[in-house]
């Protein structure tokens, strides 16, 4: 996968190559900032499920029930919130999106040894209330092919694709499609488009591939982070869960790990 190392967001070849592929691979910290962002990554994995607004989420593995998500913690993270709400990622999603962009939502996926991997989607209809949104994964662990890394679908990004019942890629599309593995270094961020096509498999490793996805939206359209979680929330206690009997973390039913 083509590298662009040392993104600005001034940067006219990334952010062409992110409009051409749906996707770019980026370098966003070094060692020291790998190894701090794994500390704020193990505090949050420790804070209890009941004592604040944040959200865990536990899949069934091979080896007992294990942590697969933690979302809403920006609000009570200083560190993480500085990374993820301010500076240079803020910047990059605006210049992705093309204007002012604001963190909408953010999450941790651990993918933790055996973890699930997740249905071939777009992330669009998983975010029915903005318009214009750029996401990314940036890797607190290597991303291989082996723990679980994203496969994305080059230059696919021109529209909201057929669906199957869970809102996921229908499968005669996913098999029209040529996948490519996105292995991502640790302190690397690979940024995909809203409509960019991408799955990924279990964890089949003996590490930890924990990665965390925050989402931008268009500024314009509002600074909508509280409304998100609070229809998410709203959606979920209306719900029965899934119909396929598996963890439900989003609004569309893409992951695969087993309930607890
Ligand atoms: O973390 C992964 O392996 C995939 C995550 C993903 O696609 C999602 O959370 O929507």
């Amino acid at each position: 996968m083509a590298e662009i190392t040392a993104f600005t967001p001034d940067d006219a070849a990334a952010v062409d190559h992110f409009r051409t592929h749906g996707w770019v691979l980026v370098d966003t910290l070094d060692d020291a900032g790998v190894a701090e962002l794994r500390s704020w990554v193990d505090e949050v994995a420790s804070w209890p499920d009941h004592d604040g607004d944040w959200l865990h989420y536990r899949e069934m593995t091979d080896d007992g029930p294990k942590l697969c998500r933690s979302e809403n913690f920006t609000p009570f993270h200083p560190g993480l919130r500085s990374l993820l709400a301010q500076g240079q990622m803020v910047d990059v999603a605006s210049a992705l999106v093309g204007e002012q962009a604001v963190l909408y939502k953010e999450k941790v996926n651990y993918k933790l040894p055996g973890g699930a991997g997740y249905a071939p989607h777009q992330d669009a209809p998983a975010y029915p209330f903005i318009a214009s949104h750029v996401s990314c994964m940036v890797a607190v662990d290597d991303a291989t092919v082996e723990n679980g890394c994203l496969e994305v679908v080059s230059g696919a990004h021109a529209e909201v694709l057929p669906m199957d019942a869970g809102g996921c890629i229908a499968p005669e599309v996913v098999e029209s499609f040529e996948w490519v593995a996105a292995p991502v270094r640790a302190g690397q961020t690979l940024w995909f488009h809203s409509r960019t096509p991408h799955r990924s498999g279990p964890n089949s490793s003996a590490r930890a591939r924990r990665a965390l996805y925050p989402t931008y939206n268009a500024l314009a359209e509002g600074d909508l982070r509280d409304d998100y979680y609070r229809e998410k929330l709203e959606r979920f206690a209306a719900g029965d869960g899934r119909a396929d009997g598996l963890v439900q973390v989003s609004l569309i039913d893409d992951f695969q790990g087993r309930p607890v």
